[in-house]
């Protein structure tokens, strides 16, 4: 009998993502479809998973056998400061609806994706799997944060009760083709990628949030999509895996906006708007545990991507999402 792969979240960022790889790389390759694969990408259109019912009834048209859970509230710094409860509340929801059509559909394996956001703000550097749930996280995105560490929690929780092969996957921050290009919303790179293209059509200035002082570490999503294939085929531990590029690759926000100018051929000048916030100073993760496990994997160089993203983004502005009203 086919597996049935379903991918919630499939019309997003990371959706689109695992989507292009799968329809991408060769068919029985490490991260291509395996023959008896069927894949199915669902958006919020087709169920709205905060409610039991309709994500009930998902399960029961498609049986799926394997879960990848995507969906989520999701959205950068401003958007996590300004939404603290509903990015609570919609993401608990979500979660502990797709965690209890599982078990209740027997699904084989489910992995969900939390995000390192989730780490206790104050703890020896660098992040990593064992340190979750050691102390408060980051004030600005508590509400995301807490939603997404009960998953952990409820993993353990239905292995040890029911036996299921629940787990998760723990990405730093991503960006890449069909990202939220929501100029308030999304996350620093969409955002400021959408910033500089109208700074450079318009002749307006380039204004950057915060100090440009804080790090983080950056994955390209068509990365992290192959990663996600190997963990549905080859990660068998209920304990969570952080999907990351190396501690040593951590950039600081103006390195982003250097970058930024330079894929989207800008020559103006920029400048920061201090009276923003910076959110968390860092939150550098290690990736042993995940090169342990893989052995080895050749991450995407991050201009290199950028480049792409941005060249993505120009040649469907018509259809990107972007929160800008397009006639
Ligand atoms: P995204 O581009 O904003 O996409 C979110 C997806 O969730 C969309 O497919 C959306 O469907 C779906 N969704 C939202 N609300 C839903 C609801 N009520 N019912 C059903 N589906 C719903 O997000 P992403 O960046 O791909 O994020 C994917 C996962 O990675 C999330 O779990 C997120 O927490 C995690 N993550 C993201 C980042 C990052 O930097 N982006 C970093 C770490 C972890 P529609 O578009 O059809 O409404
Ligand atoms: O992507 P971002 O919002 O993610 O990046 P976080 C925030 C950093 O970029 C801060 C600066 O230092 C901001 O001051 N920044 C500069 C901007 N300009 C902008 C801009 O136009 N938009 C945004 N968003 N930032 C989010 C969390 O944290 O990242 C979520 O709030 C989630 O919960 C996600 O986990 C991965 O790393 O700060």
């Amino acid at each position: 009998m086919a597996n049935v792969v379903l991918v919630t979240g499939g019309s997003g960022l990371i959706g689109k993502a695992l989507q292009h790889i799968i329809e991408t790389e060769p068919v029985g390759s490490r991260f291509g479809k395996l023959p008896n694969e069927n894949w199915i990408f669902v958006g919020s259109s087709e169920a709205d998973l905060r409610d039991p019912t309709a994500t009930l009834k998902l399960y029961e048209k498609y049986k799926p056998t394997h879960v990848i859970h995507l969906a989520a509230l999701v959205g950068g710094l401003f958007k996590n400061m300004k939404y603290k409860l509903t990015f609570l509340r919609d993401n608990m929801l979500m979660n502990d609806n797709i965690l209890h059509a599982s078990h209740t559909h027997q699904t084989t394996k489910l992995i969900s994706c939390l995000s390192t956001c989730v780490f206790p703000d104050k703890v020896e550097y660098p992040l990593d799997e064992n340190k979750i749930h050691l102390g408060p996280p980051h004030d600005s995105n508590f509400g995301y944060a807490h939603a997404k560490r009960m998953v952990d929690v409820q993993n353990h929780a239905y292995n040890e009760q029911f036996g299921c092969k629940f787990t998760s996957a723990i990405p730093t921050n991503i960006f890449g083709p069909h990202d939220n290009y929501d100029l308030e919303g999304a996350h620093v790179i969409p955002a400021l990628v959408h910033r500089c293209y109208l700074a450079k059509k318009n002749g307006t200035p380039f204004i950057v949030a915060g100090t440009g002082k804080p790090l983080r570490q950056f994955i390209f999503s068509y990365d992290l999509a192959k990663l996600f294939v190997w963990m549905l085929r080859e990660y068998d531990e209920i304990e969570p895996i952080i999907l990351s590029v190396g501690e040593d690759e951590e950039v600081s926000i103006k390195e982003v906006a250097d970058a930024i100018v330079k894929a989207v051929g800008f020559e103006g000048e920029y400048s920061f708007d201090t009276t923003r916030a910076d959110g968390q100073f860092r939150k550098p993760a290690t990736n042993k545990k995940l090169i342990d496990r893989i052995g080895g994997f050749q991450f995407t160089p991050f201009q290199e991507a950028l480049d792409l993203s941005v060249k993505w983004f120009v040649e469907n502005y018509d259809t990107a999402r972007t929160g800008v009203k397009k006639d």
